[in-house]
């Protein structure tokens, strides 16, 4: 370089870890150019810096739009070493080469969806352009430039300057995250100038997580992406839990696992769900997390086995235990064998209590889901989009159009079914008493078949308790309405919407059964 040094050049947004970057790059002999804000922080954690303006001969201008936008940065970063002409011409011009850059940009995307929203101008004055343009620079020149863009990176960066061997596929690594993140930062500025509403221009950032053992089946390959966005604004969810304990989660385990935890995190109180291939076959509420516990096993024990277990408490000595402990309803020997445990928490003894249940249990601690995201499904040469169902029992009003009306329990037993319901492959049947799933018919092409799968798994208890629909009954009589009635449920709650609405009203009068009408179907194909 002019000055003899090797050069980096640091431009970012989130200060967090420039002592130890710029610290470390001191210590290895670089020269350290920055931009305005950059130099500050790194000057008051000690470490000295070269204004870009000494390198520009122009001071930072237009309110920083303009600051390391000049052939003397760019040129010290895109100059081919290969090529004579292009280092004769850094010479001939008095430009050093640039050998590091760590840039990361205006935080454009958080701004844009920070609660409360933003001004447009502002949002515009976030949209960065010199630290990208510097990132693709950087990027496209990796062969002889490192890009940083990650403070997560900034460890490994120092430990391979370290080195004294070069690996080219480091470099390679890094450019490819560089350009990923310019291409979903430019992404997000599309979609924030296209529209704020639905449908949205779709370019999701995806990152891979994880390669899997295989996909649904052992003859498809398979692997994990997480949505980088999604991840950096913390927005909960299975994709950013955290595997404390067991083997590799598999394709099927983050389905099973993600219905599990959605289904769960729906409850206020203390509760426990057990899925099985995405559905949830046992649901129970109560004050004492152990006793939910077990009902949920008890709802369906033989598909409870082998299956998901989710709880919106913290697990803790007790609960541990009695999940480690629990013998089948069934023959009251067998231990209970589950895939994963999820939980948004663990006391330090409750996990140790788990991880000694099997090598291979899966310990996931997850954080809630946040609502208003994107539903993203693929079809043979497209992708469906919708907003995620989100509506809670707070939205939803129960409307009695039977002439028995419920009591309160039974009321309480319809909402808690409904949330059930919600979760389960349509067409869905779920039948509660008292804060707990009896059974449920699932993914049935035909509702009383569904129906008739859920009465059997209910057996004697059905009398008395709530049945919930996903959707409304196309037939009454003779059909699904009666057979409901004649097993012996107090209410049913369904969408409503049918033709035959008046049916169904008909025959819950006859057979002194409450039917409440939701005006909302929660189908789930
Ligand atoms: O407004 S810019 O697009 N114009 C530029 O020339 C420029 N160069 C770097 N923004 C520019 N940057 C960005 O400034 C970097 O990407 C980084 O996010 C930020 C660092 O500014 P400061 O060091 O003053 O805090």
């Amino acid at each position: 370089s002019a000055s003899g040094n090797k050069q980096a050049l640091i431009s970012v947004s989130d200060k967090k870890d420039l002592a130890f970057l710029g610290n470390g790059l001191s210590d290895l002999g670089y020269t350290i150019v920055s931009t305005g804000g950059t130099a500050s922080a790194l000057e008051s954690a000690g470490v000295s810096v070269t204004k870009v303006d000494q390198l520009t001969h122009f001071p930072e201008m237009l309110d920083g739009r303009v600051k390391t936008l000049h052939p003397n940065i760019f040129g010290g970063i895109l100059a081919r070493r290969d090529q004579k002409h292009h280092m004769e011409a850094l010479n001939k011009h008095g430009i050093g080469t640039i050998d590091v850059v760590v840039v990361n940009l205006y935080p454009f995307y958080d701004k844009v969806t920070s609660a409360g929203g933003i001004e447009f101008e502002d949002g515009i004055e976030n949209i960065d352009i010199g630290g990208f343009s510097l990132l693709r620079a950087a990027a496209k020149n990796h062969k002889d430039v490192l890009v940083v863009v990650d403070p997560q990176d900034y460890p490994v960066l120092i430990e391979f300057l370290k080195g004294d061997g070069d690996d080219q596929e480091f470099r390679t690594r890094l450019a490819s995250k560089a350009f990923q993140h310019s291409s979903s930062y430019d992404s997000a500025i599309s979609e924030w100038l296209s529209s704020d509403k639905f449908p949205p221009s779709l370019t999701v950032p995806l990152e891979r997580k994880s390669t899997l053992r295989y996909g649904e089946n052992p003859h498809q390959n398979s692997a994990f992406y997480v949505d980088k966005r999604l991840a950096e604004v913390n927005a909960g969810g299975i994709a950013t839990a955290i595997q404390h304990h067991g083997k590799a989660m598999s394709y099927n385990n983050y389905l099973d696992a993600d219905a599990a935890w959605n289904c769960v995190s729906e409850f206020k109180n203390p509760t426990c769900v057990i899925v099985k291939h995405t559905n949830p076959c046992g649901v129970a509420s109560r004050d004492d997390i152990l006793e939910a516990y077990r009902l949920a096993v008890k709802a369906d024990p033989v598909s409870a086995f082998g299956g998901i277990v989710a709880f919106n408490v913290e697990i803790d000595e007790a609960l541990a235990k009695e999940i480690r402990e629990f013998r089948s309803p069934t023959d009251g020997e067998t231990r209970m064998f589950y895939e994963i445990v999820v939980a948004p928490k663990y006391t330090e003894k409750g996990l140790e209590i788990l991880c000694g249940k099997s090598k291979t249990l899966r310990i996931l601690e997850a954080s809630k889901n946040e609502k208003g995201k994107l539903s993203l499904r693929q079809v043979g040469g497209g992708w469906l989009a919708q907003d995620s169902d989100d509506l809670t029992s707070q939205d939803i009003q129960f409307k009695v159009v039977s002439e028995k009306v419920p009591q309160e329990s039974e009321l309480h037993d319809a909402e808690f079914a409904w949330l059930c319901v919600k979760h389960v492959k349509s067409n869905a049947i779920v039948i509660v008493k008292n804060n707990c799933m009896l059974g449920m018919g699932s993914g049935q092409p035909n509702r009383l078949e569904s129906l008739r799968i859920a009465l059997k798994k209910a057996g004697d208890e059905v009398k008395g308790a709530a049945l919930a629909s996903d959707a409304f009954f196309p037939f009454a009589w003779n059909d699904t309405v009666e057979e409901a009635c004649e097993s012996g449920v107090s209410v049913i709650a369904e969408p409503g919407g049918s033709i035959r609405d008046g049916d169904a009203v008909d025959c819950c009068n006859k057979y002194g059964v409450s039917l409440l009408f939701t005006n909302v179907r929660h189908f789930r194909h």
